[in-house]
């Protein structure tokens, strides 16, 4: 999977690319994530892409033109990352022809909320570009041009769209065949379906006069894996009871 960042501001990607499973993925070949920085596609020598807003008010606006030059240039040099549109509509086409090319995601608060169903949504995708906004907001033409979809990763506000970028990231890459090793995706597709995950011990066995359950201690197997199940729907009805109303079916813990 390939995925495009602009951003203005694309050192806050770089230890993030760099760490951990992410940065396992990438090194591996699994996941491509180029950062670019949206000044580079501003029209002016001061490489400006905000300005005050029409109607007035406080704050500033992203321009829409670095935006859409931006996300053109990028959808040029599509390469791999592109792939037929909404429902798999591919005709023959010029990048940037609606519907070829990368899928354009701006993250922002007015987006649909972020979910597994979402993030699986999006990985199935082999190419992205992900565009993360400062300021007050961004020019609605680039929402009306070169945006496909919007995201939010929660109903708070933040100062940029690069945190939940990385979040996107970071969940897509868990996705992505290869990047989470055999052991790991057992436990997250196990078929007790859309539950918390069960608690967890590990070595010493007494903490604070607290001890491990017996239960995890004694080798048996199957005594473990009912014992498992039951925690799992008991922290289910205690933290999340929403994720019980569709009844407990074939699908997925959440793995948290
Ligand atoms: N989940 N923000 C984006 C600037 C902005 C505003 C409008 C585009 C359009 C957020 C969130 C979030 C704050 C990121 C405003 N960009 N993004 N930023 N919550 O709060 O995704």
């Amino acid at each position: 999977m390939r995925i495009q960042v602009l951003t203005i501001f694309p050192e806050l990607f770089g230890p993030f690319l760099a760490t951990s499973l992410v940065g396992r993925a990438i090194a591996r070949g699994l996941l491509a994530v180029e950062v670019r920085d949206l000044r580079d596609f501003a029209e002016d020598r001061h490489r400006s892409v905000d300005d005050e807003p029409y109607g007035g008010g406080g704050g500033m606006v992203m321009m829409a033109p670095p935006w859409i030059r931006a996300v053109r240039a990028l959808m040029a040099a599509g390469g791999e990352g592109d792939e037929g549109g909404e429902g798999g509509g591919a005709t023959a086409g010029a990048a940037g022809s609606p519907g070829f090319g990368p899928w354009r995601v701006l993250l922002s608060p007015q987006g649909a909320r972020l979910d597994d169903a979402k993030v699986r949504e999006l990985a199935a995708r082999r190419g992205l570009i992900l565009l993360c906004g400062r300021y007050e907001g961004i020019d609605e033409r680039v929402r009306q041009t070169v945006v496909d979809e919007e995201v939010s990763i929660g109903d708070y506000v933040l100062s940029g769209g690069e945190l939940p970028a990385m979040v996107l990231i970071e969940a897509l890459s868990r996705q992505v065949p290869g990047v989470v090793g055999q052991a790991e995706s057992v436990a997250q597709d196990s078929f007790r379906g859309g539950l918390l995950d069960h608690p967890h011990y590990t070595r010493p066995p007494v903490v604070e006069g607290l001890a491990v359950p017996a239960v995890l201690l004694s080798g048996d197997h199957a005594a473990i894996r009912r014992w498992r199940g039951e925690e799992a729907v008991r922290a289910t009805r205690a933290k999340r009871p929403d994720l019980l109303e569709g009844g407990v079916g074939p699908g997925r813990v959440l793995d948290c």
